[in-house]
């Protein structure tokens, strides 16, 4: 059987390391697209000439023109501009806006089966964009930041605790923005929720608080350290696990920005929330129960995203 082909819209931070995991996990051949000149030759050359040292196999390959994407099975989307300090999410929609316009258009041209992971931030609002250009499936098109953001809160639960990652499970909804919601009550270690551990005196509901204020601000505290540009190892990793998935069919239950048709009570609108992602795309969307100041939080955060929304439909009224 052929190899799956994976196409990485932009060849940057993320999108180098993206492709570099990739190849590590042999999850097919990789072409690394993006408007700079000689970037997604350069790094995709230089991860090929690394592949006989690491012991794996990929075609890796660098384009500047869409029609080298032709007929990818996953497509990861990084393409436009990160913030810096002093920047927030929402304003990078101006400029990365336009850049979803023309990523759609060369998806829906050259890779229309393809199922699409969307990185670009402000991600609610920027996958939204990406589909309605794109005009794919709602369940071929999601975005990454859940996984992420889980990420987060995983380790620093599992530093707090001084346990192995592995064991550590947590959940994010909402929107990626600092009104994320992580759920303390479906977090924990090995199946024993946050709020016994705390009754169990591993932590206090004081540290359990900052670490939940910590990973809702995660993305600056790194923007803040790097000054020229935001995470990139952790959204790569974040984004290869849901590739991974789709890829073989693995089922996993992951929290991703996916498309509610009045699932948590939204229509039209894309919103970080558990989903299972298998051969089809989106599979399912998985409806937790919230209690009330779950519910009120999320509904916060469901607000933000509708305000990106709106924002981008006075800028781009015919998405
Ligand atoms: O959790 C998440 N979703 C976030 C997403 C986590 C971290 C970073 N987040 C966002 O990902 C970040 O705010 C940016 O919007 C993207 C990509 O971040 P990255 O750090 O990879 O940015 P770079 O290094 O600037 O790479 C962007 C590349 C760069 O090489 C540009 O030349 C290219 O995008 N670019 C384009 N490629 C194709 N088409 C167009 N129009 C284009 N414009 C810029």
């Amino acid at each position: 059987m052929a190899r799956a082909k994976i196409a990485l819209i932009g060849a940057g931070q993320i999108g180098g390391t993206l492709a570099l995991l990739a190849g590590l996990k042999e999850l097919g051949d990789i072409v690394m697209f993006d408007v700079a000149e000689g970037i997604p030759q350069g790094k995709s050359l230089d991860i090929a000439e690394a592949s006989p040292v690491l012991g794996f196999d990929a075609k890796l390959s660098g384009t500047n023109s869409y029609e080298v994407i032709e007929g990818a099975d996953v497509v990861i989307v990084t393409a436009g501009v990160p913030r810096k300090p002093g920047m927030s999410r929402s304003d990078l929609i101006g400029i990365n806006l336009k850049v979803m316009e023309q990523v759609g258009a060369g998806i829906a041209k050259y890779a229309p089966d393809a199922f699409v992971i969307c990185i670009t931030n402000p991600l609610d609002a920027m996958v939204w964009a990406l589909q309605k250009a794109s005009g794919l499936p709602t369940h071929k098109v999601v975005g990454m930041a859940g996984v992420l953001d889980s990420a987060r809160f995983r380790y620093f639960l599992a530093d707090e605790f001084d346990v192995s990652v592995e064991d550590v499970t947590a959940f994010v909804l909402g929107g990626h923005g600092d009104d994320m919601v992580p759920l303390v009550r479906y977090s924990g270690v090995a199946g024993i929720p946050l709020p016994d551990l705390v009754a169990m005196n591993w932590t206090t509901q004081e540290r359990v608080d900052a670490i939940v204020d910590r990973t809702r601000k995660g993305g600056g505290e790194i923007v803040n350290l790097l000054k020229t540009g935001s995470a990139f190892y952790a959204p790569a990793a974040s984004a290869i696990e849901m590739a991974t998935s789709y890829l073989r069919d693995k089922k996993r239950l992951l929290p991703a920005a996916a498309f509610l048709s009045g699932e948590y009570g939204v229509k039209d609108l894309y919103l970080g929330v558990p989903v299972i992602i298998g051969a089809k795309g989106v599979e399912r969307v998985v409806e937790i129960s919230l209690d009330k100041s779950e519910r009120a939080m999320l509904d916060k955060s469901i607000a933000s995203v509708q305000e990106l929304v709106a924002e981008c439909r006075k800028i781009a009224p015919d998405l």
